[in-house]
């Protein structure tokens, strides 16, 4: 969704339920409308008097001079003193009731321009960025709630509305800044903008959403069915959210909606070992895609950081029938593509034989290609890439269930060390995603690496093992997991990547 489109989308929103500041609002349109009105009066009795001195002038034949003279005389002399006397001192007054209306307004209208751009310029810095994660409507500004009356605010910011706090139709005052005076509600408790209860700006749907002074991060994970996408999304959050966050000081907490259950959910899945299929919803008005949304917060993560990992069903992924549009693809930090080596088809005849019953019955079989030109034309709708041109979004592609068939030995570091011996471009740093690219090559996916080579500019290959055994023998035992996450933090959130010590520094 580019700008363009989402101020399209904000012109959708309802009208602002607030009283407008009168000279802000008001001062200019009504004296906008009295001189009007004024001028027409003027303008009426103008024409009047040439009407009635064109009469005189062309009165019928036999009238008498003094007939013809007298309103002649009096008409001209009237249409004289309007045009000399009247529509001067009429534009004076104007020009005098617009500098009073200035004079009044320029305080006001002064303080809007500059808290208004002390506001934006505080959200530029800090990189403040909302997406929902239920309809993916990404925002700048969400809509906030009256904590009196409910009515909902889209436009909380220095405007027409007031320079540092708005009063909502129910009287109720609101700050409009981050730093906005304190407002108190109507049982005497104080709050700031930040404490009011955010709304999704999807003008269909309006409901809570996190959008307290967050910067969003955003990872799509993309695949086939059964690719092992939710696995590796278990392995990633929980390790996120119950081991590298808590160790580091950092606190996590689940933002309005279904993000405590998804949680949950992800815990108990990680015990056990489990992982569970994602179905598409039958109802067309839920969302196809889910979000494990959470907020990360510490001193020294500002601002917090509301991380949305985006989960989907395959089936709907690749058949293009999601029930919202995918935008969180042209807004993501990075993607994971998942790709399930068996799916490749030199690997699967070679060692599908060697798998047990379960490993065999959650196999992917969707062709990576086919995954590809999926992926391709969603991020190419959402973040409106022409087709010619390369996509800018980091990329991700895993092989996950490297557990499986012993395939982890092609990426162990004993074949990285081998690797490094016979090809001398092959570095610590690089090997990882050398020992893939040749993987793919070894296995008749030439024309898979050229096409995402030329349909990418920032690409890197891993291979992990997100349960790290068969399912439902013990917990979670990931294995790289974590790595493509890293990965796309280092490069679009550095700050979040070092304060998780993924930067491989000591903990703060
Ligand atoms: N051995 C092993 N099996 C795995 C691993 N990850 C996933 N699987 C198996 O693959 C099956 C599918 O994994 P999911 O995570 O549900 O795959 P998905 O991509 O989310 O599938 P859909 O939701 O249907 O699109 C699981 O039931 C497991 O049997 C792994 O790391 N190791
Ligand atoms: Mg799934
Ligand atoms: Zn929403
Ligand atoms: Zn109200």
């Amino acid at each position: 969704m580019d700008s363009a489109e989402m101020q399209a989308a904000r012109k959708l929103l309802p009208a602002e339920p607030a009283q407008a500041h009168y000279f802000l609002d008001q001062g200019f349109p009504d004296l906008v409308a009295t001189a009007k009105e004024a001028f027409a009066a003027l303008g009426r009795k103008a024409r009047e008097r040439l009407v009635r001195i064109r009469r005189a002038l062309f009165a019928p034949y036999g009238t008498g001079f003094i007939e013809r003279a007298i309103p002649f005389t009096t008409g001209l002399s009237s249409l004289t003193a309007i045009i000399v006397g009247g529509f001067p001192m009429m534009a004076l007054i104007t020009l005098a009731h617009a500098t009073v209306v200035a004079i009044a307004a320029a305080p006001s209208a002064l303080g809007v321009a500059v808290m208004r751009r002390v506001d934006a310029l505080h959200a530029k810095r800090a990189d403040l960025s909302g997406i929902c994660p239920t309809c993916k409507m990404p925002f700048q500004l969400p809509g906030y709630r009256c904590p009196s009356c409910g009515a909902i605010h889209y436009r909380l910011r220095p405007g027409r509305y007031g320079v540092l706090h708005h009063t909502c139709t129910c009287g109720q005052k609101l700050p409009c800044t981050w730093f906005g005076s304190d407002e108190s509600d109507k049982d005497g408790r104080t709050f700031k903008r930040d404490e009011l209860e955010a709304v999704c700006t999807n003008p269909a749907k309006p409901h809570a959403v996190e959008g307290k002074e967050t910067r969003a991060v955003c990872i799509p994970v993309a695949g086939g069915r059964s690719t092992g996408k939710t696995a590796f999304l278990n392995a990633v959050s929980y390790a996120l959210t119950e081991q590298i966050a808590p160790a580091r000081g950092i606190s996590v907490s689940f933002p309005p909606g279904d993000s405590s259950a998804f949680h949950r959910e992800v815990v108990a899945d990680y015990a056990a070992g489990e992982v569970s299929m994602t179905v598409e919803p039958t109802d067309l008005s839920q969302p196809t895609s889910r979000a494990l949304s959470f907020r990360l917060q510490s001193s020294a993560l500002v601002p917090p950081r509301t991380v949305h990992l985006m989960d989907v069903p395959g089936e709907s992924f690749v058949a293009n029938t999601e029930h919202e549009r995918q935008v969180q693809y042209g807004i993501a930090d990075g993607v994971v593509l998942m790709i399930d080596p068996m799916s490749i088809p030199l690997v699967g005849d070679a060692n599908r034989h060697r798998l047990g019953m379960i490993d065999s019955a959650g196999m992917g079989m969707e062709s990576p290609d086919r995954v590809l030109a999926a992926l391709i034309a969603k991020m190419q709708d959402a973040s409106g890439t022409p087709a010619g041109q390369r996509l800018c979004t980091p990329l991700a592609i895993v092989l996950g269930k490297i557990d499986q068939a012993g395939l982890f030995r092609n990426f162990d570091d004993a074949a990285a060390r081998d690797l490094m011996a016979r090809d001398p471009s092959v570095t610590s740093s690089n090997a990882h995603d050398a020992l893939c690219r040749r993987f793919f090559a070894d296995n008749g996916m030439g024309n898979f690496l050229n096409a995402v080579e030329s349909r990418f500019a920032t690409v890197r290959y891993f291979a992990c093992s997100a349960i790290g055994h068969v399912r439902g023998t013990g917990p979670y035992a990931p294995r790289d997991a974590m790595e493509p996450i890293s990965w796309i933090l280092a490069q679009s959130d550095p700050e979040l990547h070092r304060a998780l010590g993924l930067d491989g520094g000591s903990s703060a």
